[in-house]
């Protein structure tokens, strides 16, 4: 599993070297984050049915065209499928959370995405309607402190970015 401390330490042996400096000094900065992203990992845990469910709600309504004959939400089956996929990304962003890395999204979430969309003929753009939803829809301290928004609202980005 890939993490900060692996990817520090094996970018160091890969390069022959012991770990640097500032190395040292990524891997402290997200120690010292570490606490921000377990609350982070904890709230969306506990509440991760609820916010998937809602960032589906509003993609649909965003994209009603979906729900018509033949498109990719118009039987029960598609529509549990992209719930579903929605739940995936946050299941992937809680674990990246967790380990202080992109790389559960990077491996399970996002290599291959486009490629599985594009063969399947879904649309990437409601993928990103649910995922903004999500991340407009966090509010600190309302939801998790200040810090832990930040973490997990980073880690959205991240994914919408990649589809966008
Ligand atoms: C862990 C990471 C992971 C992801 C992300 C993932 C996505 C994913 N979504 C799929 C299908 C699907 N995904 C959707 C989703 C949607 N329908 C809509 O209206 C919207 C455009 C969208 C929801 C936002 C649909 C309808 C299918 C079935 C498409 C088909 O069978 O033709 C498939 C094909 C296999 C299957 O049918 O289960 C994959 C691989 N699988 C994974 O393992």
């Amino acid at each position: 599993m890939k993490s900060v401390v692996t990817t520090v330490v094996s970018a160091a042996d890969a390069a022959g070297r012991f770990p640097t400096t500032s190395d040292l000094e990524s891997v402290q900065g997200s120690l010292q984050r570490a606490a921000a992203r377990m609350e982070a990992a904890e709230k969306l845990a506990s509440n991760l049915d609820s916010v998937a469910q809602e960032a589906y709600d509003a993609c649909i309504k965003k994209y009603p065209y979906l729900n018509n004959e033949g498109e990719a939400n118009s039987t029960d089956t598609y529509k549990q499928k992209c719930l579903r996929d929605i739940k995936h990304y946050m299941r992937l962003i809680n674990y990246c959370l967790v380990v202080g890395g992109t790389g559960p999204l990077d491996e399970w979430g996002i290599a291959g995405q486009r490629e599985v969309y594009r063969a399947l003929n879904l649309p990437t753009a409601p993928y990103v309607a649910a995922l903004t939803f999500a991340r407009n829809r966090g509010c600190a301290p309302r939801d998790m402190s200040a810090q832990a928004l930040v973490e997990y609202n980073a880690l959205l980005d991240y994914v919408i970015n990649s589809l966008s």
